[in-house]
């Protein structure tokens, strides 16, 4: 009996849910013909994007690998490894060819490898979703919500300005805002700088890249104020957030949790970095602030640990940075266990591919929190048909088959990589260094 558990049994459907049955019998397993990339950069952001094209007329995928610091290695990643491994292969056992291409490189659980699977993965879901005709979300056993509640970025070099561009967000309906400011003659993360640029003293070399200079006690300060005016000029009701971009000494991020604790914040986000998660127990001994953690995460050591000691309440994971959708759906399945809610990571450096996928695990998943949103640029969107969309603070998926997003590859090919101005463009979208004022590296 065992053996016969074959091809033909999951091909005859027993397998799959009636309906994904009903609609696949008769119809022959598409075979991957091509592998191809997208690369294009329509909107600041390098992005990667894996076309898998299927030998049935008509019937391809795409998926996002946008790891957009190191997008050319990503590119390599695909066309060097992946597409000679894939080629010829049948595009149904998602599982199976996850598993495959992880393996395949023995060495595993990198930003490049993962992003570069992540892009076939969730191409691979989009085929699936087109066969049959239907939303990937239905694949995973259709919604339990209508909608993905969002949130977006306020921002400004003095406070002033980021209350200002709070207000703005709000009056759309949206009920979750992360603050972020400046800090004076500082590099700030999520916010301009304000007054010149500072650089290292004695260290402006011609054609050498200025690093940045930031201070975690100015930054502490200046964000209390920020949180204590956000409160006063925002009222109780809207959620607050705010991202440490993982910029603070642990014992500081300790006390800095514990001082916004009066400002009720919807969640505190990096505040550790993925080095000194085991002072998330010192975090939680000394305050209730809702803590958020993941944009960062590779390998499974990183999440599975936080999850099971609830020493988080929210994970962040950047979905092509775990592997894709069939990774991120497991990661959800096991916070919901453990009663820690998704945020995954949404911004203007994922595809429009990847916050489809973002919108399809928010509304399968029981545990949803909140979706990191960015609103896209006409640009983006003459590249990229079929962006979810917002109304009244929630995120509705577009009910197309797969992803529902057709990329038009003709405008993509007119923003090649390296729009980039400054720095930057030296470093082929790659970021530079953030040293303290002492001239030593900090997290970034
Ligand atoms: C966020 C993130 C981003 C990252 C960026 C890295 O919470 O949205 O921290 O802003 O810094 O995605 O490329
Ligand atoms: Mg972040």
């Amino acid at each position: 009996m065992k053996n016969n558990l074959s091809r033909r049994a999951f091909c005859s459907g027993a397998l799959l849910s009636p309906l994904l049955a009903s609609r696949l019998r008769g119809m022959s397993i598409p075979k991957i013909k091509d592998v191809s990339v997208i690369a294009t950069q329509p909107a600041g952001s390098r992005l990667v994007v894996v076309k898998i094209t299927t030998d049935q007329d008509g019937l391809y995928g795409y998926g996002c690998a946008t790891f957009t610091q190191r997008a050319e290695l990503v590119v390599d990643a695909v066309n060097l490894y992946l597409k000679p491994f894939l080629l010829g292969r049948p595009t149904d056992a998602i599982e199976d060819l996850w598993e495959a291409m992880y393996n395949s490189s023995y060495w595993r659980n990198g930003p490049v490898l993962n992003n570069a699977i992540s892009g076939v993965d969730q191409a691979l879901w989009d085929i699936k979703g087109r066969q049959a005709g239907m939303p990937v979300y239905e694949l995973l056993g259709g919604k339990l919500r209508r909608g993905a509640m969002i949130y977006s970025h306020a921002s400004g070099k003095e406070i002033s300005e980021t209350m200002d561009q709070a207000r703005q967000i709000m009056a759309k309906g949206i009920k979750v805002v992360r603050l972020q400011v400046g800090i004076p003659g500082m590099a700030a993360y999520g916010a301009a700088q304000t007054g010149a640029h500072p650089v290292m003293p004695g260290e402006i070399q011609p054609g050498v890249i200025q690093d940045d200079v930031f201070e975690p006690g100015p930054y502490a300060r200046r964000t209390l104020e920020l949180f204590a005016a956000g409160r006063k000029e925002l009222g109780d009701e809207v959620g607050l957030l705010h991202d440490v971009h993982e910029r603070l000494p642990p014992r500081m991020a300790v006390q800095f949790a514990k001082d916004l604790e009066q400002y009720r914040l919807f969640y505190l986000e990096d505040a550790l970095s993925p080095e000194n998660i085991d002072y998330f127990k010192q975090i939680r001994a000394n305050c209730t602030t809702p803590l958020a953690m993941g944009e960062l995460f590779n390998n499974p050591h990183e999440w599975q640990s936080l999850i099971k000691a609830g020493l988080i309440d929210f994970i962040r994971v950047h979905v092509s940075q775990a592997g894709g959708l069939t990774p991120s759906r497991k990661i959800a399945i096991l916070a919901e266990q453990f009663q820690v809610r998704t945020a995954w990571h949404g911004p203007g450096d994922v595809s429009p591919i990847g916050h489809c996928a973002n919108v399809t695990l928010d509304l399968v998943s029981y545990n949803f929190g909140v979706q990191e949103w960015t609103f896209p640029s006409d640009r983006l969107q003459e590249v990229f048909d079929g962006y979810p969309v917002v109304k009244d603070g929630y995120a509705y998926a577009n009910e197309k088959p797969g992803w529902g997003i057709e990329i038009n590859e003709k405008a993509a090919a007119k923003y090649p990589f390296g729009s980039e101005t400054g720095p930057r463009k030296l470093l082929n979208g790659g970021w530079g260094v953030v040293r303290r004022a002492d001239g030593s590296v900090i997290n970034q």
